[in-house]
């Protein structure tokens, strides 16, 4: 019979030699209060990518993640820059304290990409729930170099992912709506090329390599979206990207207690009368 505690040291073993390769990166998993978002880093055989944003239970996001291009070369997720290193960490401990922060670093050559997110749910049945994004674009190298990057993002707001609407409604500010339940992401800077796609535009460019083109224009359906922005970066230079992706509403009203307490006292009146005619 095999032994329960040779089980484990075999286990245990494992577990080493998996952390020893990185080749068993698993997701990292951000959490606060009634939210959850998942990530993978780009650490392992998975591109970089946040593949789910968990409200009150309710699966909102099907994929937002990075490609970037340098030099006019064809656009590439992040990860393909060389994955750097990660970190996750707790910045609110008294309110939750679950890690609610990742920072992920790429490097290739000179330039070094940092991209970090902090989670911030509401609370629990709120529905609502922040998603803030940091991206730095530094270049640590001697020449100037031409680089492009853009976000690309898919809702499917309810869990659903045919019944949404996109609208870029300012510059900075884009819109995406299904009924009450709304999602609003602000960035800068706010000159960019915006592309409104019903999926899988754009992301098949994308991965193909290629840019997106402007189409800024509402949108309804499977609807995604991506935002460029182009730099050239001379020695010495940091650029900084910052987004805020918050959804709210969306919640079915449950009955109000005092309604149900108004009904239950209203049926026992009337049977009440019923027992005495
Ligand atoms: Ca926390
Ligand atoms: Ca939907
Ligand atoms: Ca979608």
């Amino acid at each position: 019979m095999r032994s329960p505690i040779l089980l484990a040291a075999v286990l245990a073993a494992l577990l080493v030699l998996a952390s020893g390769t990185g080749s068993f990166a698993v997701p990292v998993t951000l959490v606060d209060r009634n939210s959850s978002v998942e990530v993978e880093t780009g650490d392992g055989a998975f591109p970089s990518e946040a593949f789910s944003w968990q409200v009150d239970g309710t699966e909102q996001l099907t994929s937002n993640q990075l490609f970037v291009s340098i030099d006019g070369g064809a656009f590439q997720n992040v990860a393909s820059l060389g994955f750097v290193g990660s970190q996750v960490s707790d910045t609110n401990g008294f309110v939750d304290p679950g890690d609610d922060a990742l920072a992920l670093r790429f490097g290739q050559g000179p330039l070094v990409l940092d991209w970090s997110l902090l989670l911030r749910g509401g609370q629990d049945g709120s529905g609502a729930s922040d998603l803030a994004q940091i991206i730095t674009l530094d270049n640590t190298g001697m020449a100037d170099f031409d680089v492009s990057i853009v976000q690309y993002v898919d809702l499917d707001l309810g869990g659903t992912a045919e019944n949404d609407a996109v609208a870029l409604v300012s510059p900075g500010q884009i819109e995406q709506s299904d009924g009450s339940l709304v999602f609003q992401e602000a960035f800068t800077p706010a000159d960019a090329i915006v592309e409104l796609g019903i999926f899988p535009d754009p992301l098949q460019a994308l991965l193909s390599g290629q840019g997106l083109v402007s189409a800024p224009d509402l949108v309804a359906g499977d609807v995604s979206y991506g935002i460029q922005w182009d730099f050239t970066l001379t020695p010495g230079d940091t650029v900084t990207l910052s987004k805020d992706l918050r959804i709210e509403g969306g919640i079915t009203t449950p009955e109000p207690a005092l309604t149900g307490l108004m009904g239950l006292s209203l049926a026992l009146a009337l049977r009440a009368r019923r027992r005495r005619a």
